[in-house]
């Protein structure tokens, strides 16, 4: 039996994102689903915040995406999903914290506004914008590689992998578009595609499309 176990959930990208680090990793794990919707009371016992995912490490739990990844990072650095130079780890996290603190919420409101157009042009033009940035500030300074960060698969990649799986569904719910000029993010979404991780984790479009319009169903009522 494996010493690890994660609490995850179908459908969340942030368990996601932590399926897919261990994967990478090729270590072992127990894998358990939570239905976020009905948690059982003893979940709550090992997730201070009543999220997923959690993983469970020598009997100790750790919670919150990143630092779950961090934390497998450092205990099992054999394959390694962040680059060497201290320089460029730190580009690394820079380009986490954009994800979590940029892109993520320009998508987020395309739910939240999706009946104010005025709103809603506003959001799907950051999300454009935000897209660009990412393109120019990033993929287009890397000296070659198909990865964000070069030519290393590391924990951005996997960062935003299931945020840009659900693109599809923003696409079709919002009208949102990618711009023209996002060729090497493009390139980038095609090789996470085809990763052992992502194809043992991802979900139809269909499925977030379903899942996007309940969650709008909720928030209207
Ligand atoms: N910041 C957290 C977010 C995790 C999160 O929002 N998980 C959702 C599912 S996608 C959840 O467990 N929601 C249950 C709840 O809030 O009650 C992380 O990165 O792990």
């Amino acid at each position: 039996m494996s010493d690890i176990k994660i609490y995850s959930f179908d459908k969340c990208p942030f368990a996601q994102r932590t399926r897919m680090a261990l994967i990478e990793k090729g270590l072992d794990f127990e894998l358990i689903e939570i239905d976020v919707y009905n948690k059982p009371d003893w979940f709550l016992e090992i997730s201070p915040y009543g999220k997923v995912p959690v993983v469970v490490h020598e009997g100790r739990a750790i919670y919150e995406s990143a630092i779950i990844n961090e934390y497998l990072e450092e205990k099992y650095p054999e394959v390694a999903l962040m680059p060497d130079d201290h320089y460029e780890r730190a580009r690394a996290r820079i380009w986490i914290d954009y994800c979590s603190n940029y892109y993520l919420p320009a998508c987020t409101r395309l739910l939240r506004d999706h009946q104010d157009d005025d709103r809603q042009q506003q959001n799907l033009k950051i999300v454009g914008e935000r897209l660009l940035y990412i393109e120019k500030e990033c993929f287009a300074q890397n000296d070659g590689g198909v990865f964000w960060m070069g030519e290393q698969l590391t924990l951005v990649d996997l960062h935003y992998a299931p945020f840009f799986e659900r693109f599809g569904a923003y696409e079709h719910l919002f009208d949102a578009k990618w711009p023209k000029e996002c060729r090497k993010i493009r390139s980038w979404w095609d090789a996470m595609q085809d990763r052992k991780s992502y194809l043992e984790t991802f979900l139809p479009t269909e499925s977030h499309i379903a899942t996007y319009s309940n969650m709008m169903q909720r928030i209207a009522s």
